[in-house]
C-alpha cells in the first residue's frame, strides 16, 4: 500500500561531495533507457513497478562495475577476509540505501521528479527483503553494510529463502500469517552465479576402510545429494569504492529431473526427489529466540554451511593450492549464533576426508578460523540437536563431534581431575532419555573467540552461561557491543533531521558518527531546538497519515508518540506496556480532567506462529485499542495503535517519529537490543530497564535524558532467588488487581468474558516468569516523569538533542572496528 507523502515534503538531501559523477540528465537517460531495454516498456505506459525496476537497473549499472573491480582487487591482493555465516539477513529495501551509498540519492530523486515520479512513492514498490526474524538478522545486515563502507574484504553467506518472514495481517484482532513472496516478480538486486554451484551430500552411512598401511579411512556414502545455487546481492559501501557481496544459497535437485524415473512411469518419485531438495531453501523458520528442532532446520543449517565452506575453499585453493598452512591466516569464519555450528565438524570432515589432513592439523586450523557470537542467554534459544537426528542426516559429522568431545573431555579431566560432574556439565553431548548435542558448547570449543553483544551480556555469558569454559580459556571471551548503520537508520530514514544535522555540523557524520557530539552545544539553543522539534513534528505528521491508511485510526501529532516495536516475546514485556495503558485508561475514566499530556501508544510486532501467549497479547492489544480509541469519555487523550506487518520499511517510518522509545525487557534477558540505538539516534527518549545496550546508552546519553525504571540484573536474580510471588503484587497494589481483573470481564470483548484472560493467568498462575508485576509500579512512575517532562518542550527538546548527539558509539562501523581489533585482524583494502 502506498503511503501518501507528508503534507510538507522532506527536504531533498544536499548533494554529496563524494558522489559519482552522474548528472540528473544522465540518470534520466539511464532510467528511460532501462525502462525500454530492461523492462520492455516505455515512459507512456510504464507502471510504477516498472519505473522502480528501471531505476534499480540504472543503479545497478553503476554498482556492477564497482563489484567486479572489488572482486579483482581482493583476488589480486589475496587479502584476509571475514566470512559472516548467518541463517538470517534482514535487509529490508535496497534502493534508498544503494543510492545513498553512491551519493546519488538527490540526483536520482530529481531525475525521477522530472520524469513525473516521486522517489518516495516508487520506493514503496520495493518489497522488503525480510530474510530474518528480528535483531540478529538485522544486525547481520548492518554489519555487511559497515564492512563494505570501511573497505574490509568480507562476504556474507546465508540462504536464498523463497519465502522470508511471514506477512502479518490482523483479522478480528488476531494475527494471521500469510506467505511472504518477496521475489514473486523477480528481484533486480541479485545476480545468479550458476558457475559457482555446489553439491551437498546428506543422509547415508559411513564406511570404515582399512588401508594396506594399517591406517583407517572414513568414507561417507551419502543417501542424497542436493545442489546449492548462489545468488549474489551487491553490498555497496558508503562513499567507498568497495562493493562486497552477500551470497545466498538456493537449493535445487541435484539432477534437475530424473528422466529415467519419469520414463519408467515413476513420475511421482521423480517429482518427490525434486520437491525435497527445493524445500530446503523454501522458507525461513519464523521462530525468534526459539530453537526449532526440526530435521529440515538442521538440513538448512548444514546446506548453507557446506555450500559456503566449499566456496571459501575454492577461492582459497585458487591462491594457495593444497597448501593449507595459510588457511587460518587468510580466512576467518564468524558464526552468527549457534545456527551455523555444523560448519565446525564440516570443515574437519573436508580437511580430513577430502584433503587428507590428520586430526591434529585439521583441528588446529579449525580452531584458529572460527569465531562465535552469542546473541542470547534464553535457554529455549540454545540449540541442541537429538543425536539420532544428527546421525540420520549427518552420520560422519556425528563421528567427528564424538571425537572432538573425547579429546575435549580429556582437557576437562586435566583441568579438574576426577570431577565427573564437570564432565557431565561441559560435555558436547547431553546424556538423558534423549541424547542431545549441545551446539553452544561445540561453538565454544571449536572457536578461538566468543563474544557477547553488549557489555552486560558479555559478562553474563562468562558468569552464567559458560563459566567453566571461561575458567579454562579466559582470553577467548570478549565483548563487542552491537551497532546500527547510521546510513539507513538516520540519513535515509530521517531526511529532515539529517539535513538539519548536516547544515549545523557538516556532513561527515554518516561515516563518522562520533562527529554528532558537535551537536551538544546546540542542545540549549532555542533556535536549534525549534528546528529539531519541527523536524520531529513533520515526521509525526507523516506517520499520522501512515497510521490512518494502515488502520483507519486518527491520531494527533501533538500527542506523545510512544513506540514499542520488536518481536513479540514475554521477556520483551509488551504486556507490561498494555497493563500500564489499562491503568492510564482507568485513571482517565475516573478523572477525565486529569493532568496528562495525550499519548499515542504504537505497537509493531510479529509473534512466532506457534507461540500462543504472544498471539494472545497481540489480540489483547488490538481489543484494548478498539475500546479505548472509540471511547469519547477520554476525549482522545489516549490512543492505541497496533500497526500490522511490522518490518524494516515500517520501522523506517516509525523511528523518526518516535518521542518515547520503549525498551522494557526484564533486566538480564535482552542481550543488547538495536531498536533502542536507532530510536535514541533519532531523538526519542528511552523508557527502559537497565538491560542490554540500554545500560551503555545511559552511559553515553546520560541517565537524566532517559526514563530508567525497574529491577536491575542483580535485583532480578535476587528476587527470583528469594521466591517471587506475583500474587503479592496483585493483592498489594489495587491498580494492578483492577487492570488484571478487567481482563476477565467482557469489557473489551463484548459477549466474550475472559477472552483476554490468558495474560492474567500467565502472570498469576504461571508465576510471572519475567517479573512484569514486580516492575509495574516503577514503570508507571517513570511514565509519570516522562509525561510531566513533555509539557516542558524546551527541556524535552534538549534531552532529545543530547540523545542524538551522544549516540556516536552505536554505529555499526564502531562494532566492526571492534571485531577487527578483538577478533578478526583484518586490513582495509582500498579499491580504486
Ligand atoms: O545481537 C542482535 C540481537 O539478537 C537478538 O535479537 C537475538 O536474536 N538473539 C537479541 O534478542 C537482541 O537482544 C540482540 O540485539
Amino acid at each position: 500500500k502506498k503511503t501518501t507523502t507528508a503534507k510538507k515534503a522532506a527536504p531533498a538531501p544536499a548533494a554529496e561531495g563524494f558522489a559519482l559523477d552522474v548528472s540528473v540528465e544522465q540518470f534520466k537517460e539511464s532510467i528511460v533507457r532501462n525502462l525500454n531495454t530492461t523492462l520492455g516498456t516505455d515512459a507512456e505506459k510504464a507502471s510504477d513497478k516498472a519505473w522502480w525496476g528501471a531505476t534499480a537497473a540504472a543503479v545497478n549499472e553503476l554498482v556492477f562495475s564497482r563489484l567486479s573491480q572489488t572482486q579483482k582487487t581482493h583476488l589480486n591482493k589475496d587479502t584476509r577476509a571475514v566470512h559472516y555465516l548467518s541463517l538470517e539477513f534482514l535487509m529490508g529495501r535496497l534502493m534508498g540505501n544503494n543510492l545513498q551509498s553512491l551519493g546519488l540519492f538527490e540526483n536520482a530523486a530529481q531525475a525521477l521528479k522530472e520524469l513525473g515520479h516521486e522517489i518516495t512513492d516508487l520506493a514503496e514498490e520495493e518489497p522488503d527483503m525480510a530474510l530474518g526474524n528480528g535483531g540478529l538478522g538485522r544486525l547481520a545486515a548492518c554489519f555487511i553494510d559497515s564492512l563494505a563502507s570501511l573497505n574490509y574484504p568480507a562476504i556474507g553467506y546465508g540462504i536464498h529463502y523463497e519465502h522470508g518472514l511471514f506477512r502479518q495481517t490482523i483479522q478480528q484482532g488476531r494475527q494471521i500469517e500469510r506467505p511472504d513472496s518477496w521475489r514473486e516478480y523477480g528481484n533486480p538486486w541479485e545476480i545468479c552465479r550458476p558457475e559457482s554451484t555446489q553439491e551437498v551430500p546428506l543422509f547415508g552411512y559411513v564406511e570404515t576402510v582399512f588401508e594396506n598401511d594399517g591406517s583407517l579411512r572414513k568414507v561417507w556414502h551419502p543417501g542424497s545429494v542436493i545442489k546449492g545455487v548462489p545468488w549474489d546481492i551487491p553490498i555497496v559501501g558508503y562513499k567507498g569504492t568497495t562493493v562486497n557481496i552477500l551470497r545466498l544459497w538456493e537449493s535445487r535437485a541435484s539432477e534437475f529431473f530424473d528422466w529415467d524415473a519419469f520414463n519408467a512411469g515413476a513420475y511421482k518419485d521423480a517429482q518427490g526427489e525434486q520437491n525435497l531438495a527445493e524445500t530446503v531453501s523454501k522458507v525461513l523458520y519464523p521462530n525468534d529466540e526459539t530453537e526449532a528442532g526440526k530435521q529440515l532446520r538442521l538440513v538448512q543449517q548444514y546446506f548453507f554451511c557446506a555450500c559456503s565452506l566449499k566456496d571459501i575453499m575454492r577461492r582459497y585453493k585458487r591462491a594457495h593450492g593444497d597448501d593449507f598452512s595459510k588457511y587460518a591466516e587468510q580466512i576467518v569464519i564468524q558464526l552468527n549464533d549457534t545456527h551455523p555450528t555444523v560448519a565446525i565438524p564440516e570443515l574437519m570432515r573436508v580437511f580430513m576426508d577430502e584433503e587428507g589432513l590428520n586430526w591434529e592439523d585439521a583441528w588446529a586450523i579449525c580452531q584458529q578460523s572460527f569465531a562465535y557470537t552469542n546473541h542470547t542467554l534464553l535457554p529455549e534459544a540454545l540449540e541442541k540437536w537429538p543425536v539420532y537426528l544428527f546421525e540420520r542426516v549427518l552420520p560422519r559429522h556425528l563421528e567427528i563431534i564424538y571425537e572432538i568431545n573425547r579429546r575435549f573431555l580429556d582437557e576437562v579431566e586435566a583441568q579438574w581431575p576426577g570431577d565427573d560432574a564437570k564432565k557431565i556439565k561441559l560435555s558436547l553431548i547431553e546424556e538423558g532419555a534423549q541424547r542431545m548435542i549441545r551446539m553452544g558448547n561445540l561453538c565454544v570449543v571449536g572457536s578461538y573467540k566468543v563474544n557477547g553483544v553488549a557489555a552486560v551480556h558479555s559478562e553474563l555469558v562468562k558468569a552464567d552461561l559458560f563459566p567453566e569454559f571461561y575458567e579454562m580459556w579466559p582470553e577467548k571471551f570478549v565483548n563487542v557491543t552491537n551497532g546500527v548503520t547510521p546510513r539507513r537508520w538516520l540519513k535515509a530514514c530521517n531526511p529532515r533531521l539529517s539535513s538539519l544535522i548536516s547544515d549545523t555540523i557538516g556532513s561527515d557524520w554518516p561515516g563518522q558518527l562520533d562527529k554528532l557530539v558537535a551537536l551538544k552545544p546546540y542542545a540549549d539553543k532555542a533556535a536549534f531546538q525549534k528546528k529539531y522539534m519541527q523536524a520531529k513534528r513533520e515526521n509525526k505528521l507523516e506517520l499520522v497519515n501512515t497510521i490512518r491508511e494502515l488502520t483507519g485510526v486518527e491520531v494527533s501529532p501533538d500527542a506523545i508518540f510512544d513506540v514499542l516495536i520488536k518481536r513479540l516475546h514475554e521477556y520483551k514485556r509488551q504486556h507490561l506496556n498494555l497493563l500500564h495503558i489499562l491503568a492510564l485508561y482507568r485513571r482517565l475514566l475516573e478523572n477525565p480532567n486529569m493532568d496528562f499530556h495525550p499519548m499515542v501508544f504504537l505497537f509493531g510486532a510479529k509473534a512466532a506462529p506457534g507461540y500462543k501467549l504472544a498471539k494472545e497479547i497481540i489480540f489483547a492489544i488490538n481489543k484494548v485499542a478498539d475500546r479505548i480509541n472509540n471511547d469519547p469519555r477520554i476525549k482522545d487523550k489516549l490512543k492505541v495503535v497496533f500497526l500490522p506487518n511490522y518490518r524494516v520499511s515500517l520501522a523506517e517510518k516509525l523511528i523518526p517519529a518516535a518521542d518515547l522509545s520503549e525498551q522494557i525487557s526484564t533486566a538480564g534477558y535482552e542481550a543488547s537490543g538495536t531498536g533502542n540505538m536507532k530510536m535514541a539516534l533519532n531523538g526519542a527518549l528511552t523508557m527502559g530497564t537497565m538491560d542490554g545496550a540500554n545500560i551503555e546508552i545511559a552511559e553515553e546519553a546520560g541517565e537524566e535524558n532517559m526514563f530508567i525504571f525497574g529491577l536491575s540484573v542483580d535485583e532480578v536474580k535476587e528476587t527470583k532467588a528469594k521466591g517471587y510471588n506475583p500474587w503479592d503484587y496483585y493483592y498489594g497494589n489495587p491498580e494492578i488487581k483492577a487492570v488484571l481483573d478487567w481482563l476477565d470481564t467482557d469489557y473489551f470483548t463484548p459477549g466474550e468474558p475472559g477472552a483476554l484472560s490468558a495474560i492474567k493467568r500467565s502472570l498469576l498462575d504461571g508465576g510471572d516468569p519475567y517479573l512484569v508485576l514486580a516492575d509495574f509500579e516503577s514503570y508507571s512512575e517513570a511514565h509519570k516523569r516522562a509525561n510531566e517532562m513533555y509539557k516542558d518542550q524546551k527541556a524535552w527538546a534538549k534531552s532529545a538533542i543530547l540523545n542524538t548527539a551522544q549516540m556516536g558509539k552505536f554505529t555499526s562501523d564502531r562494532s566492526i572496528e571492534d571485531y577487527v581489533d578483538r577478533i578478526w585482524s583484518l586490513k582495509k583494502c582500498d579499491v580504486k
